[in-house]
């Protein structure tokens, strides 16, 4: 599509133009094998060799198909080396398979993949057709989480506070009234002066339960306070601030099912800028783009986004922080720094809790460029430039995508909710 930018009118005629549903050019074949394994078994399979992503046991065939210019493909690659090529080429990666980097090009960047020599196939079911994002209305929006973060830091006063830590890119242009919010939650005694962590929710606005976990996460802290001895002892002995959404612009093309990962900056033929590129540690190295067409596009400068600097303001000016969780969807993935280079980080404690959250969730731990090398990343900032330890999790599965019905969000919760209290225990250690 010629911008990044979610029109649900354009979109709703070619759906209509199309007969509203298309329907891939091939027979649809039931993958009973993958159906029907446990979620934990999908996790493992996905990560072997022997799983083959098709059109139907994706994500996008469980949606409607609908005209975008964007095409979902899986490419074939040899090394770790044309993983990262690919994500410099601009292709918008979901996914990496021990055989395939699965994910979505526009125009431009299959027509960049076409001239290199990495070997394609379609998931899509034809050239510039995949599926609209869907938006579960149990979901939250922008609105609906302010109202709940706002509710319970209401109700749990002697626990928890509201901060606008910062405006969005629109907000900046008078555009629309965004802002940026972080949930304190700390009980008795000096909060500063007690071991800190940060998480962090959708730095990309189509993951949509990367908002939901971080909610989970203030509602479990407050409501068990006081009944729960364990996680007393952590509110009572950490700092803890929480950030829902740190891209609400975006996220409100997200919740017209938009397929939307950057913020919404205007920057003429595309518009965005990807968050998790725009740090200003290593910013302008390998795995992003110079091109606003790109979805992992860096932005004019380090820091040139106000959802970045809100983070680079924050993260700086309290010194207490000692850990941080950065959220994304989807891979089943813990990853750590660093991003920008395959150099292995000097640091066993901090890998060494990589580990422990890898098998707490049930997710592969590893070096984030051992996936693919991106530069610009929020964790590659926190610890190089602050040294604050800090990871991402990539919650679901092929099957899941960026969209899954709400239901899913508890299946995550579950999956997450040791991996958080032990993160905030391990601030203090
Ligand atoms: O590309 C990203 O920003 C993250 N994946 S996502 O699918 N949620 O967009 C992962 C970043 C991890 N860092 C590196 N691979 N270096
Ligand atoms: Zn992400």
């Amino acid at each position: 599509m010629s911008k990044t930018r979610f029109r649900p009118f354009a979109l709703a005629t070619a759906a209509l133009l199309m007969g509203c549903s298309l329907q891939p050019n091939f027979a649809p074949r039931a993958n009973v094998a993958l159906q029907s394994q446990s979620a934990a078994n999908q996790k493992v399979f996905e990560q072997s060799a022997a799983f083959e992503p098709t059109y139907q046991n994706s994500f996008i065939s469980k949606r409607q198909l609908i005209k975008t210019g964007q095409t979902v493909v899986k490419v074939s690659y040899a090394n770790n080396d044309q993983v990262s090529q690919l994500s410099g080429l601009g292709m918008d990666i979901w996914m990496v398979t021990p055989r395939y980097v699965l994910g979505e090009v526009n125009e431009d960047v299959l027509a960049r993949l076409r001239g290199s020599r990495l070997a394609f196939e379609l998931i899509s079911p034809e050239v510039g057709v995949t599926s609209r994002n869907e938006f579960d209305p149990k979901y939250h929006t922008y609105e609906t989480m302010l109202a709940d973060i706002h509710a319970v830091t209401a109700k749990f006063g002697n626990l928890a506070s509201l901060h606008d830590i910062g405006d969005t890119w629109e907000k900046t242009q008078g555009k629309a009234n965004h802002d940026i919010w972080a949930v304190h939650i700390s009980g008795q005694g000096a909060a500063e002066a007690k071991p800190g962590i940060l998480f962090i929710g959708n730095h990309h606005a189509r993951e949509l339960v990367t908002v939901e976990i971080p909610l989970q996460l203030i509602h479990l802290l407050l409501e068990s306070y006081g009944k729960d001895p364990e996680i007393t002892r952590l509110v009572d002995s950490r700092d803890i601030w929480i950030v829902p959404m740190l891209n609400p612009d975006g996220h409100k093309l997200a919740e017209q099912g938009g397929d939307q990962r950057k913020n919404t900056h205007e920057l003429g033929r595309y518009d965005g800028v990807d968050l998790n590129r725009n740090y200003g540690f290593q910013w302008g190295g390998g795995g992003a783009d110079t091109s606003p067409s790109g979805e992992t596009y860096r932005g004019e400068k380090a820091f040139s986004e106000p959802e970045t600097q809100a983070i680079r303001d924050f993260a700086s000016s309290h010194k207490n922080l000692k850990m941080s969780m950065s959220y994304h969807s989807f891979s089943n993935l813990i990853l750590w720094p660093w991003g920008y280079t395959k150099q292995r980080i000097n640091a066993p404690k901090l890998v060494e809790i990589g580990n422990t959250l890898g098998k707490m969730t049930g997710y592969k731990p590893e070096q984030a460029s051992d996936l693919y090398i991106c530069s610009g990343v929020s964790d590659d900032f926190l610890f190089g430039s602050l040294n604050i330890p800090a990871y991402t999790t990539e919650m679901g599965s092929w099957g899941d995508g960026f969209d899954p019905p709400f239901s899913k969000v508890a299946d995550f919760w579950n999956e997450n909710r040791g991996a958080a209290l032990y993160l905030i225990d391990q601030a203090g250690k």
